[in-house]
């Protein structure tokens, strides 16, 4: 079977491909149904070590308006904006997320960032997932539980390129191909919202083995 030819016969949900100029989207609104996505949502808000990391943007120091926890291998530290988060490892909980992704997406990952939005005033500002420890073209799978919010997309060149769509409880969205290295995304504020948690599964590539 080929690599990106979904194994769906254990679940019903439906997939839409989202066609968007250099990008690769996929989304399942309902990976997961409601109720397992609830007990998911609730377990990781108990189980997880939240921490709010301290951001340096245009030289400045604060702290990220989110919480997070990062989950991986001993080596596998995540910097951007100036810091350095060190990995905690999987819980059996993430495992069996991990392993139920990889069942269905034919993908594999190795780690995962855990993302708490508190409340409508918990953002993520323009980015890419685009680290080079990620490779060249990442595909990440990203998995929401918890309040729907929206997700813009926006070409890195090609301005008049943009797109809005919202994530919602228990959906899957899959990037890959060229998303990561031509465009950004963000989830913006709102001003009101419950809290919600995302976890963006990666394959983090260890270059000191590839020497
Ligand atoms: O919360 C989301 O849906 C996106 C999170 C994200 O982009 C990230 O953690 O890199
Ligand atoms: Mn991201």
């Amino acid at each position: 079977m080929p690599k990106h030819q979904y194994q769906s016969s254990m679940f019903e949900s439906k997939t839409h491909v989202l066609k968007l100029f250099e990008a690769e989207l996929e989304y399942w609104p309902e990976f997961y149904p409601s109720d397992r996505s609830w007990a998911l949502y609730k377990q990781l808000l108990e189980q997880t070590q939240w921490r709010q990391d301290r951001l340096t943007v245009y030289g400045k120091q604060h702290l990220a308006p989110r919480l997070s926890c990062w989950y991986g291998e001993p080596w596998m530290d995540l910097s951007y904006s100036n810091q350095t988060m060190t990995a905690s490892a999987f819980s059996p909980l993430l495992l069996e997320i991990k392993a139920d992704i990889e069942t269905r997406t034919g993908d594999s990952f190795n780690s995962v960032l855990v993302n708490y939005y508190r409340d409508g005033q918990d953002s993520v500002g323009w980015h890419s997932d685009d680290e080079p420890e990620l490779g060249r073209n990442p595909v990440i799978a990203s998995l929401s539980l918890g309040a729907r919010r929206d997700f813009h997309l926006r070409h890195k060149v090609e301005k008049s390129h943009t797109n809005k769509m919202a994530l919602e409880h228990g959906s899957l969205l899959m990037m890959r191909g060229l998303t990561q290295p031509r465009w950004q995304h963000q989830i913006p504020k709102r001003a009101n919202a419950e809290g919600r948690i995302n976890l963006t599964f990666r394959t983090m590539i260890d270059y000191s083995r590839c020497k």
